[in-house]
């Protein structure tokens, strides 16, 4: 018998117990899995046991679909994707799970005829939150859209462990909680012990001639590290394809020094142990704002060095010559987190596959593909050479080679121009010295792509503008998109039925089917069918927002939100000040008939980001004087929910009437949030920034309120000589709102406190607050007197979602796949 034949006997003996659908056999195997996994019989059990023995029954079904994923590609020899990524912003995921094997109203069904509600088991999963925002919840929705489209990919990334920090408010200010998610462990991993790889740092390296009498480079580590994978299975929405997103873990060579221990020394025995596994230890929580530190180099180094030694091995089991390297993996740098990539393939391929350097580089720039997903000048990594050449001396070579291949063409492509040799070497020598990474992602990739149409202009106009004249034909566009499985099917199980009743389910995997619904936009049964559905989520999230932050709210108010991580360029504080506007209105006069409006903001800052937390104590300041205002009487609420997370967010995108994207244009490379509100039919007020252009053109300008500047004319206007203080000064509603935060009206009349936000508004306002607040405001009342009229509201609502289909990220990888990776779907019979 072959070890295939084998295996496809076993499954199939083994089938009936634990791969089939069929709900008696799921109620047998769950409480097979509380006996035999947890341990537990019925009556002792607690919710967490049930959410675990649920767990594994579930991950039985994917296990069989995983292997049969898996030899389906040996089989295939197929071209794969690998998607590096240092986030993975995954959220819990039993439900997406259940949806996406079809399974989830039958197992609800299974649960409640054993006693229990399946909600309260999916509360019981800690959220794998292993991602700071919109770029690790993006490369989340890419694996789930790349196993739904049958594609053969590979999601590599740190098995943190510990993810973004827990938020929790004390007297209105952000604390920073450890998160845990691994506490009860996580039932969805596997561990891998068979494939873990070592990874080199530090040290020094010298030359030698080797057997064959060539010369050749030797790297002498200082220390070694151990990269254990961690593999959770990624099933696509009803096919069979499971993939895998591949999470490296950081364990010490050794876990014991027996020679410190024998001198007596018993806590410098376990040092080394301790220091290595420091290293996937913690997520960095800075989102757009990377530090210089050297654990996170070290962190981005081992996870690519991990991930680049298993491809080599998967190439090798696969009898694929080292020269087709490129052939079979499409690599692609989610941001240049994962960049050093480049040099890590050339050393690789130059030193240990002693490849000439010109064949190793054409491998090289075939295999990557480079994302940038900001162009915020703070935000592109940037490394101090000394610390670079600490943690990688022979990266560092390996760069200062390609740059000086790279320049030698510069000095062709640019004759004379040693501006432009400055502006683009990988080393940025004006002051200090550093590595660029988004510099070496450009050079050692065969496309470059931004994240929205707007976005990817401006690359190519600004931040990348000398990459562009040099090789125009390496830039792509590609809008980002979300899993319409995850943000509309799971998250928003009413609508989900409405859907289903009216035109069927298969806009689940094909969005663009959405546009079935344009036909009901008008429909009054509908309509009403609509609102009820809008209200009830309404009514959930109110409850949500009384458990979380003891505020009641009016679920017939006009739900405003705004969540995402807190930035100044997302401008949280533009909102704050047209709250405040709306409270100056109803002081002045108490009986005036305005729309009562609910406003809820979420969010974290970083925790080093001082100006992000005094934003955070403004947002609970004004609600602490608005919420308790007896003249106010609940027609107004501000709201600061702690934790936005994952979890947080499936609870409130399908609540909110009103998306707020306000960021400065030019500044928000894409957001992603505003396609899921947009998803779930919420309006968006927003400026022409990011995707905003695109889900503006997509739902028709007359169903979507804009204001603001573009991204030229705010260019021009910094250009023409910006003074935010007269234009405070000329605009009496905005002056009356920021003298009454300077007066210490929100902080006991403490005028210090916000002092920072009100100088910073008035002298530089960066991020051009005082320019758009006039136009911002303006549209609110706009946004008013559409929620008025009822009819015309739901109607912008219906034809937003129906025309949302764009926004799916099977699209986006749709476009992916054809574009920049060349790989094509391949469909896997179940063994
Ligand atoms: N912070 C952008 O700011 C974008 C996501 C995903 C961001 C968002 O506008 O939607 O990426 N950029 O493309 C980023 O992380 C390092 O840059 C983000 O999430």
């Amino acid at each position: 018998m072959s070890p295939t034949e084998l295996s496809a006997d076993l499954v199939h003996t083994i089938e009936s117990d634990r791969t089939s659908l069929s709900k008696d056999s799921f109620k047998r195997a769950f409480l097979d899995n509380l006996f035999y996994t947890q341990g537990k019989f019925l009556q002792v059990a607690t919710h967490m046991d049930y959410y675990l023995a649920l767990a594994y029954t579930v991950r039985d079904r994917l296990l069989y679909r995983w292997v049969s994923t898996a030899t389906a590609y040996t089989d295939h020899a197929s071209r794969t994707v690998s998607y590096l990524s240092a986030e993975f912003l995954m959220g819990p995921s039993l439900g997406n799970n259940l949806i996406n094997l079809g399974i989830l109203e039958e197992v609800r069904q299974a649960i409640a005829e054993l006693g229990l509600d399946l909600n309260d088991l999916l509360d019981q999963e800690a959220e794998p939150g292993l991602g700071n925002g919109g770029l690790g919840r993006l490369a989340a929705c890419f694996i789930d859209s790349l196993a739904t489209l049958e594609l053969p990919a590979l999601g590599y990334g740190i098995r943190y462990e510990h993810g973004i920090f827990y938020q929790t408010l004390r007297d209105g200010w952000q604390v920073e909680n450890t998160d845990n998610w691994l506490r009860y462990g996580n039932p969805w991993e596997i561990r891998r012990p068979e494939w873990s790889v070592e990874v080199k740092l530090g040290g020094y390296t010298e030359t030698y001639t080797d057997a064959e009498d060539r010369h050749r480079v030797r790297w002498v580590p200082a220390k070694t590290v151990v990269g254990v994978p961690f593999d959770s299975p990624i099933l696509g929405y009803r096919v069979n394809t499971a993939n895998t997103l591949r999470l490296w873990s950081a364990e010490a060579t050794q876990s014991f020094d027996f020679e410190i221990f024998n001198r007596g020394d018993y806590m410098g025995a376990v040092n080394k142990k301790v220091t290595s596994e420091n290293l996937s230890k913690i997520l960095y929580p800075n989102d757009e704002t990377p530090q210089g530190k050297e654990l996170r180099l070290e962190q981005q180094y081992f996870f690519v060095a991990c991930s680049l030694q298993d491809m080599f091995r998967i190439l090798q089991g696969q009898g694929v010559s080292i020269e087709r390297f490129h052939e079979k993996f499409a690599v692609q740098l989610n941001d240049t987190h994962p960049a050093i990539g480049v040099a890590e393939l050339m050393r690789i391929l130059v030193d240990d596959y002693v490849l000439p350097w010109n064949d190793a580089w054409s491998i090289t720039t075939r295999t990557f593909g480079y994302t940038n997903h900001t162009l915020l000048p703070e935000a592109l990594e940037r490394w101090p050479l000394e610390l670079f050449r600490r943690v990688l001396p022979r990266h560092l070579e390996i760069i200062f080679e390609i740059n000086d291949r790279f320049l030698h063409d510069v000095r062709i492509a640019f004759l004379g121009d040693d501006a432009k040799v400055r502006a683009l070497s990988l080393i940025d020598e004006s002051g200090e010295r550093y590595v660029r990474m988004a510099h070496l992602a450009s050079v050692g990739s065969h496309a470059i792509n931004g994240v929205a149409t707007l976005h990817s202009e401006l690359l190519k106009k600004d931040v990348l503008a000398d990459f562009h004249a040099l090789w125009p034909h390496k830039f792509y566009s590609v809008t980002n998109g979300v899993t319409p499985r995850r943000w509309l099917a799971l998250a928003n199980p009413r609508l989900s039925e409405l859907l289903h009743d009216t035109i069927g389910d298969g806009w689940i995997r094909d969005l663009d089917r959405l546009r079935e619904l344009e036909a009901y936009a008008d429909d009054p049964a509908f309509g009403a069918r609509w609102r009820e559905i809008k209200r009830a989520n309404k009514v959930q999230l109110a409850e949500l927002i009384a458990k979380r932050t003891g505020i009641e709210v009016n679920p017939d108010s006009l739900f405003d939100v705004q969540v995402k991580r807190i930035h100044e360029y997302k401008r949280q504080h533009l909102a704050v000040l047209q709250v405040i506007a709306m409270y100056h209105r109803l002081k002045s006069n108490p009986s005036a008939e305005i729309l009562p409006r609910t406003f809820l903001f979420s969010g974290k800052a970083a925790p080093g980001y001082f100006m992000a937390k005094l934003m955070i104590r403004l947002i609970t300041a004004v609600g602490d004087v608005i919420n308790y205002d007896p003249e106010v009487r609940g027609r107004l609420k501000v709201v600061f929910m702690p934790n936005f997370s994952v979890t947080t967010g499936q609870r409130i995108y399908p609540g909110a009437d009103l998306s707020e994207q306000i960021s400065l244009a030019g500044k928000e490379a894409s957001g992603t949030g505003n396609m899921k509100f947009a998803m779930n039919g919420a309006l968006t007020i927003g400026t022409m920034d990011g995707a905003n252009i695109e889900i503006c053109e997509e739902v028709g300008a007359e169903n979507f309120f804009t204001f603001g500047m573009t991204a030229e004319e705010v260019d021009a206007r910094r250009r023409a000589g910006y003074d935010p203080r007269a234009v405070v000064e000329s605009n009496p509603e905005l002056y009356a709102v920021v003298e009454l935060i300077r007066n210490g009206l929100f902080s006991r009349g403490d005028t210090e406190l916000f002092r920072p936000i009100v100088d910073h508004l008035l002298t530089h306002d960066t991020y051009m607050l005082a320019a758009d607040y006039a136009s911002y405001s303006a549209c609110q009342y706009e946004v008013d007197e559409a929620y008025r009229d009822v009819a015309r509201w739901t109607r912008m609502s219906v034809l937003n979602v129906a025309r949302s289909g764009r926004f799916s990220s099977d699209r986006s990888i749709d476009e992916y796949a054809g574009k920049i990776w060349k790989i094509s779907p391949v469909s896997v019979p179940l063994l």
